[in-house]
């Protein structure tokens, strides 16, 4: 059974837990692994705190904590097979997506590795000859990182790697349904030298291990990527010790199609921005909002090949995407279709989960869907797409940003102009023209309204991971003489 790590130790858990992980796939054992409790935290948070109070890492210059990173990249270049095999039993997604996964973790790295080393601050001109100030960056201190299980090792790279740039402390906390890539990367950091006590790995739930590293007054900013309503209560249960918090909770993204859009190529960007993944993805294109005048015919064609989409688990070659992460996910999102479809919307495929082990659910076209469906406003985040129609560019604006969240967001016309005014409308923290899902380490990542406060990726994604500040030295110091002497 695999352990937890704290200290730079394999640990058993205090209270000797432990936690069957099975495929969503086939429901077979892929893992055994520790699960821990607030007593595991409590000890993790404690190393952590050491290593940033007394230990090198903080102090060790930039370059270098850039150079360990390189490392840990390489590593995950070296092992990709195994950590992608890991990715793929836990989540059940194809494992050509995991290595892709596993490809953007070393681009990641290697993006912070790089920021690491050359980004040093600056020098502020006082406009005095007797003094000087520059601005610099510290690490924060202790960091708790808390993960989802879609993309389990990429959500946890994108925190770990700004994390360890900045030169911070961390306690991880992956989801308790994926673990095991975790595991791996806490190994990789192990063998490129990182020193004991800076990275921290504790397995468990929420209530558990999550909720103790939001409220510790000893872990210094809380870094969650998952759910609006967990999203609320880390934020919540942070303000105790005002912690800073990065939150990135998700979306309800839309995806406007104006009638001179390329048709073949908006439709299948339509599929990809919906069902990759089976629709577990923050930035899903689960809002199709189309142009009256090309409904009929852009909504049949989308139907056509969602129907032809076929599920399998993740080491079957034939298949296009695989299951939802547990029974209890697939319930949620088979509830949504039923609100749908009792609100009004017109089921034109899919709807139903498919008979046999694994949490199989089928592409699913919700069309005639209305803003207050509850379909339409909450994230159903499964492989469920809604249709809306709009008749003017004023009208695809005003549903796209009728979200509580504000993600991402794609415009897809031949119009350059169009395009760009739209881009600009939108509320949303990603906008793609004429694409949908791209993203690169060098830009920023982060949500508008309640997809959450944090940046994650780009030269802002490190600053969440650090303090700035300002040291002004006189070095003419002399008496003032504002007040009187005498
Ligand atoms: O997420 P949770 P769940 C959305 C998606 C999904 C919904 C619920 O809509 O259907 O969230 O999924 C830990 N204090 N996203 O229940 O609970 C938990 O153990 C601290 C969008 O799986 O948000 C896990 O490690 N931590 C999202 C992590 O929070 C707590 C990706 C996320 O789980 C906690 C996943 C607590 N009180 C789901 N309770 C995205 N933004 O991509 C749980 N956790």
């Amino acid at each position: 059974m695999t352990e937890l790590y704290i200290a730079g130790a394999w640990t058993r858990p205090l209270a000797g837990g432990q936690r069957r992980i099975h495929s969503p796939a086939d429901g077979s054992l892929v893992a055994t692994v520790a699960e821990g409790t607030a007593a595991d935290t409590e000890a993790a948070i404690a190393a952590a705190r050491r290593a940033f109070d007394t230990g090198s890492w903080p102090a060790t210059p930039a370059r270098e904590r850039g150079a360990l990173l390189y490392k840990v990249a390489d590593l995950l270049e070296r092992d990709r097979h195994t950590f992608a095999r890991a990715e793929s039993g836990d989540t059940g997604k194809r494992l050509v997506e995991s290595e892709y996964d596993i490809d953007d973790c070393v681009a990641s790295l290697r993006y912070f590795a790089g920021v690491a080393g050359t980004d040093a601050g600056r020098v502020v001109d006082t406009g005095r000859d007797d003094a000087i100030s520059r601005i610099v960056h510290e690490p924060i201190g202790v960091c708790g990182l808390i993960t989802p299980w879609n993309y389990p090792l990429l959500q946890t790279t994108w925190k770990v790697a700004p994390a360890l740039a900045a030169g911070n402390t961390f306690v991880l906390k992956p989801s308790e349904l994926t673990p095991s890539t975790a595991i791996l990367l806490m190994r990789a950091l192990a063998e490129a030298g990182l020193p004991d006590g800076v990275a921290n790995l504790v397995l468990g739930t929420g209530p558990e291990v999550g909720a103790p590293l939001a409220e510790h007054p000893d872990v210094d900013m809380v870094s969650f990527t998952g759910g609006l309503a967990t999203g609320r209560r880390v934020m919540a249960a942070a303000a105790a010790t005002v912690k800073r918090v990065a939150l990135e909770l998700g979306g309800k993204n839309p995806n406007i199609v104006f009638a001179d859009a390329d048709f073949h190529t908006a439709v299948d960007f339509a599929l990809t921005a919906v069902f990759l993944h089976s629709g577990q993805v923050c930035s899903a294109g689960a809002r199709l909002l189309v142009e009256d005048s090309l409904h009929d015919a852009f909504v049949d064609e989308v139907v056509r090949r969602a129907e032809r989409i076929r599920l399998g688990g993740p080491f079957d070659p034939h298949a296009d995407t695989g299951p939802l992460i547990s029974a209890a996910h697939l319930a949620k999102v088979a509830e949504y279709v039923a609100a749908g479809l009792a609100e009004g919307a017109v089921l034109r495929c899919g709807g139903r989960r498919l008979d046999g082990p694994g949490h199989f659910y089928r592409p699913t076209v919700l069309d005639e869907c209305k803003q207050d469906m509850r379909v339409v406003r909450e994230e159903s985040f499964g492989p469920v797409l809604t249709v809306e129609r709009f008749t003017s560019e004023d009208d695809a604006v005003r549903l796209a940003n009728d979200t509580e969240y504000g993600l991402a967001g794609a415009v897809w016309t031949q119009d350059a102009g169009r395009a760009q005014r739209v881009a600009g409308r939108l509320r949303h923290g990603t906008v793609w023209i004429n694409d949908y899902h791209p993203y690169v380490p060098q830009a920023e990542w982060g949500g508008f309204k309640q997809s959450g406060n944090g940046r994650e990726l780009g030269p802002t994604g490190l600053d969440e991971y650090r303090e700035i500040k300002h040291v002004w030295q006189n070095i003419r110091p002399r008496p003032q003489r504002w007040f009187p002497e005498n």
